[in-house]
């Protein structure tokens, strides 16, 4: 078979385990949709504009490991960029592909189209670099598999995402065929040396520490090392806490499992034991201000241990070059059984009182939504959690073992979620999939739901009207947190034109919640979306308390110079 650069770039995507692609059709980058629909193990998924089209990408990527975003020049990669600054904040490997101008208009006094009106082609490019792992430009085929390798085997090894522009005369011009998967795929091994090393050091660690406990964060999955933290934790018997990037990322029916670390929200006993703990196995964790509470609880000092995505330090020791999951293996075979931890949290251990039945006709409140959410999440879902309150009534649900849980809390864009939704359920179709979803958020991406109702997929969306941006109104109030209300039950007939299956229904109460999951739970053919109506102020408690914290942080006073 004959390659093109367009069928070379195909086949790579195919050969590292893509099944689809997303895509914004646009004159810069059409010959290159054509020949990536040439191959035909490779799906062309299309998105209502590029910032969504990062998005879906970025939500295949959480259920599949990687995933590719197609785009035209400028007009839509400058949108996309934002969804991959997002994929680049959580580790998630996207690439980025950008038609690009002619290559015989570069260096030319030739101004063109879906550009800044200069003659500089150039900035696209530079800026990618910002946000990317890896930034090629193809304007030849000779060239082309070289850098489409280095980007994507870049992309692979970090975890980030790679940003690949192709000048749209070149996508397809004749290229030579790939060679093995292996040149792309291949990861960088840890060094033995600084692994033993580090093992040894860490094991020595632990045998001075009478009280350690696992800390597991969101850098886990990025790790590739979910199988490897459970081998520890058999290994040592001690608690394990999970922060709330990280939640599913460690089995919650494990019986090690304490719950969710996050400072004074944290699960009950969780944070006693993480605070108690002398020796704190940090796992790919990120203490931002978010997690930390606003700096109120931030594990530092030499009772933690931190066990990054390629290094391993404490104390005054630092090694570079150990992959997690080697490590969290290695030192689950030398360490031996420590669990006081897990002794104190049986004695500690109290249970948050759960969400009492309301009346069916009693006007609805958020804890009624949480509850009726809480028995539709079996092993097969996976929830995706929208930046808003939607966080913290996400925190509340227990995952059975085998959910899976979503939620962008590094990058925290609003709208985030109805992408990455769409691109989760292309990724992974048998399972069922739920979104919680504010008001505020949707109204950035609700187009979307358009494409879920084209590919039919049976998303249920929990769309909760508090007639705002309610997470903004606890931490700092103000007209800004007003939003124009819409009728977003009503938006599914809209979108579903003359074909589509979506549903669109409005719960005011438990009961209508009730009738209207069943609908949703019926419908096969198309996603649901159900508007939760409650009122303004009817949030959670660890979203008061979290937003105070956060406010506080947020307001110090510029240090005196
Ligand atoms: C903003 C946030 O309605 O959720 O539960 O009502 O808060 P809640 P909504 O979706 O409102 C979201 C709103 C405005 N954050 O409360 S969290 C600032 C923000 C952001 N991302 C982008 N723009 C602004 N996080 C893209
Ligand atoms: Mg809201």
């Amino acid at each position: 078979m004959a390659y093109t650069v367009g069928s070379y770039l195909a086949a790579r995507m195919s050969q590292i385990g893509l099944k689809h692609h997303f895509a914004v059709a646009g004159d810069y980058n059409l010959v290159l949709l054509d020949e990536l629909l040439t191959n035909k193990d490779l799906k062309q998924v299309y998105c209502s504009n590029e910032l969504n089209c990062g998005f879906s990408a970025e939500g295949y990527a959480r259920a599949h490991g990687a995933a590719a975003a197609v785009v035209t020049f400028s007009v839509g990669a400058l949108s996309a960029f934002d969804a991959i600054g997002g994929a680049y904040a959580e580790n998630l490997p996207v690439i980025l592909i950008s038609g690009a101008p002619n290559s015989n208009d570069r260096a030319t006094e030739h101004l063109l189209h879906h550009t800044l009106g200069t003659r500089d082609f150039t900035y696209q490019i530079e800026m990618a670099k910002k946000i990317t792992c890896a930034a090629v430009s193809i304007t030849s085929a000779i060239h082309a598999p070289e850098l489409i390798d280095y980007a994507i085997r870049t992309a692979l090894r970090e975890k980030k995402p790679a940003y690949i522009e192709i000048a749209c005369n070149i996508s397809a011009a004749p290229c030579a065929a790939p060679g093995p998967v292996s040149s792309v795929i291949n990861e960088e091994p840890s060094d033995p040396e600084a692994l033993k090393a580090a093992v040894a050091a860490a094991a020595s660690y632990l045998r001075d520490r009478k009280k350690p406990v696992l800390l597991i964060g969101s850098k886990l999955r990025a790790a590739g090392a979910e199988k490897e933290a459970i081998q520890l934790a058999d290994a040592l018997g001690c608690s394990v806490a999970v922060m709330a990037a990280a939640k599913s990322f460690f089995p919650e029916d494990h019986p090690q499992f304490v719950g969710i670390y996050w400072g004074e929200i944290s699960a009950p006993g969780a944070r006693e034991i993480v605070d108690w703990s002398d020796g704190i196995i940090s796992i790919g964790a990120i203490f931002n201000d978010y997690s930390t509470v606003g700096w109120t609880a931030m594990p530092s000092g030499s009772n933690v241990l931190n066990a990054d995505l390629n290094r391993v330090y404490f104390d005054d020791r630092d090694f570079s070059r150990v992959r997690l999951r080697d490590f969290l293996s290695a030192l689950a075979r030398v360490v031996e059984k420590r669990d006081v931890t897990m002794v104190e949290y049986q004695r500690i251990l109290t249970e948050r009182p759960r969400e009492k039945p309301e009346k069916p006709d009693a006007k609805l409140m958020r804890a009624e939504i949480v509850r009726q959410i809480r028995p539709l999440v079996t092993a097969d879902t996976t929830v995706l959690v929208e930046t808003g309150d939607s966080w913290f009534n996400g925190m509340m649900l227990k995952l059975p073992g085998g959910a899976r849980f979503e939620i962008e809390m590094q990058w925290g864009h609003i709208g985030w979620s109805v992408p990455a939704t769409f691109g989760y359920a292309v990724a992974a179709p048998e399972r069922r999939i739920i979104a919680m979803i504010g008001d505020g958020s949707f109204q950035l991406t609700a187009q979307e739901v358009a494409q879920m109702i084209r590919l039919k997929l049976p998303v249920i969306i929990f769309l909760i009207n508090n007639h705002g941006y309610t997470i903004e109104v606890e931490i700092h109030d103000g007209p800004y947190n007003n939003i124009k209300n819409w009728d977003y039950a009503g938006l599914i007939s809209a979108f579903n034109a003359e074909d589509g299956k979506g549903r669109g229904l409005r719960a005011t109460n438990g009961g209508e919640l009730n009738e209207a999951i069943k609908v949703a739970l019926a419908n096969r053919e198309g996603p649901t979306l159900i508007e939760c109506i409650i009122d303004r102020d009817d949030c959670t408690a660890d979203l008061i308390s979290w937003g105070r914290q956060v406010a506080t942080a947020n307001a110090r006073p510029p240090r005196p110079q």
